[in-house]
């Protein structure tokens, strides 16, 4: 099937809407034509500055303006950064990706978002990272010192975004994605479900994103994590079959991204992550939190694996580590 990028949003109604079984069987046909169906990408987050942001995200235990009772803190040293990424590595994930809390990075981050990017390459992992707003020289120079990955979440549709956020506008994110991809990135960009929020919404997040000119390399599905303190705290529990019809849509419009099973997995069974993987979902994040909102863990997740006979997918060295080899063979 060749990718488009001209999808209808009554097309996507109409995947959306298909038997759930029906649709799991497409999405689960198109992923076998893109992806081994066994690999799953394994991804690490960390927080490197949290709390705080002035940013009004009615979901978000980071902003500061609502009482999450969250704990801030400061930039973290670029050496911790860099420890963890190593245990990361070690525990068998091939991506790192560093969140900021903040509206957008100013100057004085830089030098210290860059360093941290050329560290963490160089131990062969795949890098990205997540600082909110870029402008275009941000992206630039991002790229320059060897980012991978950008994430940057479109969240939910242009209809429903207002609900949630009034302190950047859709098209600001949407002018972050075209700077990331310019600077020549890779784009990572997703949404949440569970906002309370309709099916119109999630049709209209998946339109976006699959009618961006070219679609994200790798696409988060998040389930609202309910913070206490924030405006979402109390909103109904989405029925975790909307999220998995969600990431199988997602799977079949746009089908050689990878779909990400975000936040929110934590509350998910087993069985309900095997369906989230029959639905196309390929990548994940790993360890026992995500940015601040504890995750589903190491132990459980090599139990899933186990069980299911999914593999990591391996972290691609880094040509420093290709030319240590090529050197000593
Ligand atoms: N501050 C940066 C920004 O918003 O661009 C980066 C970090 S922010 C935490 C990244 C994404 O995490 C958000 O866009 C949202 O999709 C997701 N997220 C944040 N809080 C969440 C929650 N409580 N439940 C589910 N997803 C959440
Ligand atoms: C994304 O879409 N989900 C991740 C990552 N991008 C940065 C973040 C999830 C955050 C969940 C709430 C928390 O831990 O604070
Ligand atoms: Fe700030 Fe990002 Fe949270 Fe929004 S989602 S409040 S921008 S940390």
């Amino acid at each position: 099937m060749q990718v488009r990028n001209d999808w209808t949003r009554e097309e996507i109604q109409q995947l959306y809407a298909l038997p759930f079984l029906d649709l799991l069987f497409e999405a689960q046909g198109i992923h076998r034509q893109h992806f081994d169906a066994n690999t799953i990408q394994v991804s690490t987050l960390l927080s490197i500055k949290t709390g705080k942001c002035p940013e009004d995200c009615k979901y978000c235990s980071q902003s500061a303006r609502y009482d999450s009772k969250l704990e801030a803190e400061k930039r973290i040293a670029v050496e911790k950064v860099i420890q963890e990424a190593k245990e990361a590595l070690a525990s068998g994930s091939s991506r790192f990706c560093m969140g900021a809390a903040w509206r957008n990075p100013h100057e004085r981050d830089m030098p210290y978002v860059i360093e941290m990017v050329k560290e963490v390459k160089a131990l062969g992992l795949e890098t990205c990272m997540t600082l909110g707003m870029l402008n275009e020289s941000q992206a630039l120079r991002l790229r320059e010192a060897g980012l991978d990955y950008y994430n940057h979440n479109l969240d939910t549709s242009r209809e429903y975004y207002p609900n949630v956020i009034t302190t950047r506008s859709y098209d600001d994110r949407l002018d972050t994605l075209d700077f990331v991809r310019q600077a020549g990135m890779k784009v990572c960009s997703g949404g949440i479900v569970g906002l309370g929020e309709n099916s119109n919404d999630r049709i209209g997040l998946l339109h976006e994103l699959a009618t961006l000119p070219i679609h994200p390399e790798s696409v988060p599905i998040n389930m609202l994590v309910p913070i206490e303190g924030t405006p979402l705290a109390d909103v109904e529990k989405l029925d975790v079959t909307e999220w998995i019809r969600t990431i199988a849509v997602a799977r079949i419009i746009m089908p050689k991204s990878y779909i990400r099973l975000s936040a929110g997995r934590e509350s998910l069974s087993d069985s309900d992550q095997a369906l989230a993987f029959m639905a196309g979902a390929n990548s994940l994040f790993s360890g026992e939190k995500l940015l601040t909102t504890p995750n589903a863990g190491e132990g459980r997740d090599k139990q899933l694996f186990d069980k299911l006979g999914l593999v990591a997918e391996k972290a691609k060295p880094s040509i420093l580590e290709l030319t240590v080899d090529a050197m000593a063979s």
